[in-house]
């Protein structure tokens, strides 16, 4: 039986692992992030359990700034992201291939054009998740003398976003505007899809805004059930403002499952990754997601101090100091929290309990799919294909194998006119 209404996944790659101690794991690949053949049997894997997308994030830089810390993380090296889909688009067929690229360090002439030939030379399988950048080590990677505020990242993305969809809608007519000037249209036929899809995360107020006017998906991170349907209801809420249908955007929320055969089992592999954080990669890890660069000086086991107002990614540090209050943790356990999946909803478990957790969410409102985040790869990337897929397939929550061909098909969305 099928149930009308199935989840999307996507497969969120992350060299060695979304688990920032992943690289330490004796079953991970160390240096896995400028590996070709690791991506191809990532791809290969994802595209066999049916899923809808590979998922890639991006920050031109180091994702740390201290180097020593950042040479002890999981993700230290790596391929530039529409580079490897390019790759991967050749050795896949039907899996949709999703980069993000940032409004801050690009032009809209440029980037449009690239992400259309991935989306040529893929069939129609491509997605752009649009981000602004909230990373000031990439800022000074690009002339910038600083992290530009929020609100004007924000300003520049909404007017990008509206080059670019112009420019893939064929109708390209000359733009001259506030931050870009465009003359001519492209050199490229129009999307076999129509469009590339455009994904965006950013939860802020004007976050969400900009997704409500253009994004096809949403991806975010929420821990509990009531932030991620505050979350869907809220933004579902704003895109009839834009003259859209709550259909016409999904909403995937990251999930960083550990999964095993038994209860016992998942718990001691996850216990066995928690055990590998060193305490100073873990706080620094925290620290940049805060936007704070002296959380090291607090005492680890007190609690998170009084943080000024994020000019970088505000909606996670609503989330963390939301978690530390909460739950009463300490610096020291936050920071162990966040480095299984930087924020993202954790469960560890069986198939079934996994499988019960998406369900509960995806019928309760809250999520049109999720955006899965192993803990390493390719290890947990196979078993939440060999484990948990199936049991999600034998619910009749997700698909047996591909309706369509392109990635608009498979997520559901209209094609744009
Ligand atoms: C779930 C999620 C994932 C994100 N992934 C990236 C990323 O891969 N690269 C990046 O530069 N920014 C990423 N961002 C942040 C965006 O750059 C965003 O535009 C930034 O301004 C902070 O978002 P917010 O304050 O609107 O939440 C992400 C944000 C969220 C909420």
């Amino acid at each position: 039986m099928t149930a009308s209404r199935q989840m999307k996944l996507g497969a969120f790659l992350w060299a060695t692992g979304h688990h920032i101690a992943a690289w330490r794991h004796p079953k991970a690949h160390v240096t896995a992030g400028i590996d070709i053949d690791h991506y191809i049997q990532l791809a290969r894997i994802a595209e066999a359990a049916k899923f809808d997308m590979i998922f890639c994030e991006d920050a031109a830089g180091l994702r740390e700034a201290n180097v020593s810390i950042a040479s002890q993380t999981s993700r230290s090296i790596g391929f530039e992201p529409i580079s490897l889909l390019s790759a991967l688009a050749v050795q896949t067929s039907r899996i949709g291939l999703v980069s993000t690229a940032s409004t801050s360090y690009n032009e809209p002439y440029g980037l449009a054009r690239t992400f259309l030939s991935l989306d040529h030379l893929s069939g129609g399988r491509a997605g752009w998740n649009l981000v602004t950048s909230a990373s000031p080590i990439e800022a000074a990677n690009f002339g910038a003398t600083g992290l530009k505020p929020h609100a004007d990242r924000y300003e520049r993305a909404r007017e990008f976003a509206e080059v670019v969809t112009d420019l893939w809608s064929g109708k390209a007519s000359a733009h001259e505007g506030q931050s870009f000037s465009v003359r001519d249209p492209l050199d490229l036929p129009r999307s076999p899809q129509g469009a590339p899809v455009m994904v965006q995360a950013g939860a802020s107020d004007v976050g969400r805004d900009l997704a409500a006017r253009t994004a096809d998906v949403v991806f975010t991170a929420a821990q509990t059930f009531e932030e991620a349907k505050a979350f869907y209801d809220d933004l579902k809420g704003r895109v009839a403002a834009y003259g859209r249908e709550p259909d016409d955007i999904k909403i995937m929320p990251g999930v960083a499952p550990v999964v095993a055969e038994t209860e016992a089992e998942a718990r001691e592999k996850h216990e066995e990754l928690q055990e590998l954080i060193p305490d100073d990669v873990g706080v620094a890890l925290l620290s940049s997601y805060l936007s704070i660069s002296d959380l090291w000086r607090y005492p680890v086991n007190g609690p998170l101090p009084q943080l000024p107002e994020s000019e970088g990614m505000k909606s996670r540090q609503t989330l963390v100091v939301e978690q530390s209050r909460r739950d009463g943790l300490s610096i020291r356990q936050l920071a162990r929290h966040f480095a299984g999946a930087r924020g993202h909803w954790r469960i560890v478990g069986t198939a079934a309990r996994v499988a019960d957790e998406l369900q509960a969410r995806f019928e309760g409102g809250a999520a049109d799919g999720f955006n899965v985040m192993p803990s390493y790869f390719p290890g947990e990337l196979d078993a939440f294909a060999t484990l948990v897929v199936p049991e999600l397939q034998r619910r009749g929550l997700f698909r047996r194998d591909y309706e369509g061909r392109t990635l608009r098909e498979h997520l559901g969305l209209k094609r744009p006119a």
